[in-house]
């Protein structure tokens, strides 16, 4: 896979394609990143867009993962010694996801947000932003019902961010979309450059197939998750034979959240995928490709049921060793 391949698969939108494309003609040694509020437990979202860092990795990039622990704590979750704490399991777990230690950037927020001329050009980016522009931008992202002011800096720390690691690239879910907006009309006015960057897709609820998967309500898989909580939430899972079981609805309220999670999380980091289908219901079948499992479900070849007995093996398999990171340092306490 070439790389411009490797840093478009599977992404919702680049801003922008020429941007991206000169990333791609000469990849090596050029840095991406991505943030996280540090919470407690990896879920199915964190994965989404730690597989497109381990492509990015493949494509000769080098990769900064920001644990954004003033962030969080910007955005009401905790005090700074919980995040902290939280913060440290977290990069364990990525780690134990598949991201490369010896080619992984681990920082914290911390480590440099409070550095004097950090500081002093935040208050500049301040100046230049408008507090509805910034409150507009956290509309995917805040926590709780009313806007603090902390949360109105929570954007413009992140734009500053993408100019003080240093980096080319800026990658995030779609939620992350309306902040990166404002960091590339806001920074320009500081003088720095615009950043370019990349958007992952965000995974429909696993019950309904409707809106976004998220940690806080309705179903989603978490790195906590056991075999048994795998299988019993992809059995529930809403799955029509379909890849859009909205044909009405031009802005596709209603995703099939199966067909998705193989798309997005399975073949990405599976060769070949085998359904387990008892001879008489006409063997296993083998895929080297979304395209020809999601043909095969609109089809009715291969039935809902078994397509969903073979997405929790695997993704039991994907989960299967930042569980075990889990339980290691539970027991270490
Ligand atoms: C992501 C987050 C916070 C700060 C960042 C700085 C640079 C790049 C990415 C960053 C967290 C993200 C979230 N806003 O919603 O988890």
């Amino acid at each position: 896979m070439d790389a411009h391949e490797l840093l478009t698969r599977n992404v919702s939108e680049v801003v922008t394609e020429a941007e991206v494309e000169a990333l791609a003609d000469d990849p090596e040694g050029k840095r991406a990143y991505v943030g996280y509020e540090p919470s407690g437990v990896l879920h199915i979202g964190h994965m989404l867009t730690a597989n497109k860092l381990i492509d990015l990795q493949e494509a000769g990039f080098e990769v900064v993962v920001l644990l954004a622990d003033v962030h969080a704590y910007l955005n009401g979750k905790g005090t700074f010694e919980e995040i902290a704490d939280v913060a440290e399991r977290m990069r364990d777990q990525f780690v134990a996801y598949g991201l490369d230690e010896s080619q992984t950037e681990f920082r914290l927020g911390s480590e440099f947000q409070f550095d004097r001329e950090y500081v002093t050009d935040l208050h500049q980016l301040e100046l230049e932003t408008s507090l509805s522009r910034a409150e507009r931008a956290m509309s995917e992202i805040k926590s709780g019902d009313t806007v603090k002011v902390s949360q109105a800096v929570y954007p413009l720390m992140q734009a500053l961010d993408i100019v003080y690691l240093d980096l080319d690239l800026a990658v995030g879910g779609m939620e992350q979309r309306k902040v990166h907006m404002l960091a590339r009309d806001v920074l320009p006015k500081i003088d720095y450059d615009a950043p370019t960057c990349l958007h992952t897709p965000l995974i429909a609820d696993l019950g309904t197939g409707i809106g976004k998967m998220s940690s806080s309500e309705g179903v989603t898989i978490s790195m906590e998750d056991s075999t048994e909580d795998i299988e019993q939430k992809v059995n529930g899972a809403f799955c029509p034979p379909t890849r859009d079981p909205d044909p009405d609805d031009e802005g596709r309220e209603r995703e099939n959240p199966v067909l998705q999670i193989f798309e997005y999380h399975v073949f990405p980091r599976f060769e070949t995928v085998v359904v387990e289908r008892p001879e008489q219901y006409g063997g296993d079948l083998t895929y080297d490709d979304y395209e020809s499992l999601a043909d095969d479900l609109e089809s009715g070849e291969l039935h809902p049921a078994d397509a969903k007995g073979a997405l929790a093996t695997y993704l039991d398999e994907l989960i299967a060793p930042g569980r075990a990171q889990i339980v290691e340092s539970r027991d270490g306490r």
